[in-house]
C-alpha cells in the first residue's frame, strides 16, 4: 500500500514535468501580450505547419487597468479577479483559441499570477479590464472574494512591508514583491480559490502553467495547489495527463533561495543559459564557443530534466528580472539568431522561443526608461491584432522572432532530431564549433572574426542537403546554400564572418 501511494506521488511529481506536447513536437513560443484571436489563427496557419508544440500566453485574468505610465505591459501581473476578461480578450475568445489550438496539435500554457494580486497603492475602483470593483487599500477583491483576511502582512516582519533582502527565505516568501498585495497561500481558502481558477482553465483544455514568481511561494504552499489540479481534459489528451508545470524561479546563485526546492513540483525556468549564453555569442569577458563543449549541466545548469530554457524573456529583454546586458534579444538580430539557434540545435531542456513586440527603447545609463511601455494599441488602449506581411513577416510592431526562417527552421530542426545524442563535436578552439544530433542534424557556427573553411565528419548519410539558416529546401532545390556529405559522412563548410548569419545548419528533412 505505502508503496504504491509511493509511485502515485513520484509519477504525479514527474508527470507535472513533461509538456505534453504532441509527439515530435519540442518547442513553445511566447506569444507575449497577443491577443487570443490572433494566437487562434496563428495556431492554424503558422504554428501547427512549422511543427510548434505550444504557446505561452499572456495572463488571461482580470487585471488592473494603469495610467500612469499609460497602459504598461505590466498590468497583466496585477490580478483583480480570476474572472477570463484581459486584454487578450473575451472568455468566449480565450476558449475559441484553446479549442482551435487543440484541434491542430498545439497547446496552451497560461502564465498563471498566484502570488499575488495588484500593487498596494493600487487605488479603489473600477479601473479593471471588466470593470469589476476592488480596493486595494481595503484589500478588498469582491469578485473572487479575498478579504484582507486573505494576505500575508500578518506574517511579514520588514519595515516597509516590501521584500527589502533576497538573502531572507521568510522576506521574500511572507512580504510584498514590489508592493503588490501578498497571498496568503497557506490558508486553505485561498489555495482553493487558486486551484479553481488553474482547473477552469485545464478544463477549458490548457496544457499546463508556468507559474509567476515562484520564488516567492513556499513550496509545500504551491505542492498543495498543484496537488488539487484537474487532470487534462481527455478530449485532447490521454486520460491522467497532468498538467506541465514551468516555475519562475530567478537563481543565478548567490541567493538563499534556490531553485532546486522547486524541482520535486514541476519544471523551474533556468534564467542562467541565456544569461550565460548571451555572454558566450557577445564574447564578453574571455567567453569562447568552444568553451560550451560542455553546454548544459557541465556549465552549472540544474538537470535536464527539470530545465526550461530560453535566450530572453518578456522581462530581461527590457531589463526586468535577472540576466542583465549580456541578453541576446531580437534588438541584436544577427546575435539573437545565432543564440536561438545553438539552444535549438543543442539537447538540453525543454525550449521556449520569445516572441515579442517592439517599443521605443531609450537607454539612459544602462537603464530603458521606456521598459514599461505596454503593446501595439490603439488610441483607447486595446492591443492591435497582428497582421501578416507577404513575405510573412508581421507588421505593426510586433516582431516575430518565431516566424524567421532561421528560427522558424531551427524548430523543425530541433523536432527532427529529437532523442538523438549530442555527437561529432569540433571547435576552433575559439569561436568556431560544429556539432551534430546523431545521424540526423549538424549545425556550424563561425563566430569568429574570420572566415570558416573546414571538413567536418557530419555523421549524417551521404548525399546533398539544404543550409536551413540562409535558405531552405524547396521541392527539389535549396534556396540557400547547399551542403554535400560524402558517404564517409564528411562535409565541406566555408561561412564567412561577414555572412548575414554564420552558421549552417543541416537535417534528415533537408535533404535533397
Ligand atoms: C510594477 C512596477 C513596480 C510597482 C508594482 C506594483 O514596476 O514599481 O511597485 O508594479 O504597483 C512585472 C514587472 C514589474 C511590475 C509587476 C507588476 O516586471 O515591474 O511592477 O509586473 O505589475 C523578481 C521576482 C520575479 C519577477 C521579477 C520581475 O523574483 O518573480 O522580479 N518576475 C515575474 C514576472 C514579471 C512580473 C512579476 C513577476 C510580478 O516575470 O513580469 O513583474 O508578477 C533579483 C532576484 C530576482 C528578482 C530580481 C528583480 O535578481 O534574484 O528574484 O526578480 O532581482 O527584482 C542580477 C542578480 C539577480 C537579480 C538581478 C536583478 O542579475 O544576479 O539575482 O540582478 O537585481
Amino acid at each position: 500500500m505505502k508503496l504504491l501511494i509511493l509511485v502515485a506521488l513520484f509519477g504525479l511529481s514527474l508527470a507535472q514535468h513533461n509538456p505534453n506536447t504532441k509527439h515530435g513536437r519540442t518547442s513553445i513560443v511566447h506569444l507575449f501580450e497577443w491577443r487570443w484571436a490572433d494566437i487562434a489563427e496563428e495556431c492554424e496557419r503558422f504554428l501547427a505547419p512549422n511543427g510548434f508544440g505550444g504557446v505561452q500566453i499572456s495572463p488571461p485574468h482580470e487585471s488592473i487597468v494603469l495610467n500612469n505610465p499609460w497602459r504598461p505591459w505590466w498590468e497583466r501581473y496585477q490580478p483583480i479577479s480570476y474572472n477570463l476578461c484581459s486584454r487578450s480578450g473575451t472568455e468566449n475568445e480565450l476558449r475559441d483559441m484553446i479549442t482551435r489550438c487543440n484541434n491542430v496539435g498545439v497547446y496552451i500554457y497560461v502564465d498563471a499570477i498566484i502570488n499575488h494580486m495588484c500593487g498596494a497603492g493600487g487605488g479603489e475602483g473600477t479601473h479593471s479590464n471588466c470593470g469589476t470593483y476592488f480596493s486595494a487599500g481595503k484589500k478588498d477583491f469582491p469578485s473572487v472574494p479575498y478579504s484582507h483576511w486573505d494576505f500575508n502582512d500578518n506574517k511579514c516582519k520588514t519595515g516597509s512591508g516590501n521584500i527589502e533582502n533576497y538573502g531572507d527565505p521568510y522576506q521574500v516568501r511572507d512580504c510584498r514583491l514590489v508592493s503588490l498585495l501578498d497571498l496568503a497561500l497557506e490558508k486553505d481558502y485561498v489555495r482553493g480559490k487558486v486551484a479553481d481558477y488553474m482547473n477552469n482553465l485545464t478544463d477549458m483544455g490548457v496544457a499546463g502553467f508556468r507559474v509567476d514568481a515562484c520564488k516567492h511561494m513556499w513550496p509545500g504552499d504551491l505542492s498543495a495547489v498543484y496537488g488539487r489540479l484537474h487532470n487534462l481534459n481527455t478530449n485532447w489528451f490521454a486520460k491522467g495527463s497532468r498538467p506541465f508545470i514551468f516555475q519562475e524561479v530567478i537563481d543565478l546563485g548567490g541567493e538563499s533561495i534556490k531553485a532546486s526546492e522547486y524541482f520535486h513540483l514541476g519544471r523551474v525556468t533556468e534564467f542562467k543559459y541565456g544569461a550565460k549564453l548571451g555572454g558566450v555569442i557577445r564574447k564578453w569577458n574571455g567567453e569562447k564557443l568552444s568553451y560550451t563543449k560542455n553546454w548544459g549541466e557541465g556549465w552549472g545548469f540544474m538537470p535536464d530534466d527539470k530545465a526550461l530554457v530560453f535566450v530572453d524573456n518578456h522581462d530581461n529583454q527590457r531589463g526586468h528580472g535577472a540576466g542583465g546586458a549580456a541578453i541576446v534579444t531580437f534588438w541584436d538580430p544577427r546575435m539573437h539568431k545565432m543564440a536561438v539557434a545553438y539552444m535549438l540545435a543543442h539537447p538540453y531542456g525543454v525550449t521556449r522561443v520569445m516572441s515579442s513586440f517592439r517599443w521605443n527603447r531609450n537607454i539612459v545609463n544602462g537603464k530603458d526608461t521606456n521598459d514599461w511601455m505596454g503593446p501595439p494599441s490603439h488610441s483607447d488602449g486595446s492591443t492591435k491584432p497582428v497582421p501578416i506581411n507577404p513575405d510573412q513577416t508581421c507588421g505593426d510592431g510586433w516582431v516575430c522572432e518565431h516566424r524567421w526562417r532561421q528560427i522558424k527552421n531551427m524548430v523543425i530542426f530541433r523536432n527532427v532530431v529529437n532523442g538523438q545524442p549530442h555527437s561529432n563535436w569540433w571547435d576552433n578552439q575559439n569561436n568556431q564549433v560544429a556539432f551534430g544530433r546523431g545521424n540526423r542534424g549538424f549545425i556550424v557556427f563561425n563566430n569568429d572574426d574570420w572566415n570558416l573553411d573546414v571538413t567536418l565528419n557530419t555523421g549524417m548519410p551521404g548525399g546533398t542537403y539544404c543550409d536551413v539558416i540562409s535558405g531552405q529546401k524547396d521541392g527539389d532545390r535549396c534556396t540557400g546554400k547547399q551542403i554535400t556529405v560524402g558517404g564517409d559522412g564528411r562535409a565541406h563548410f566555408k561561412i564567412s564572418n561577414q555572412d548575414e548569419d554564420p552558421f549552417v545548419a543541416i537535417h534528415a528533412d533537408s535533404k535533397l
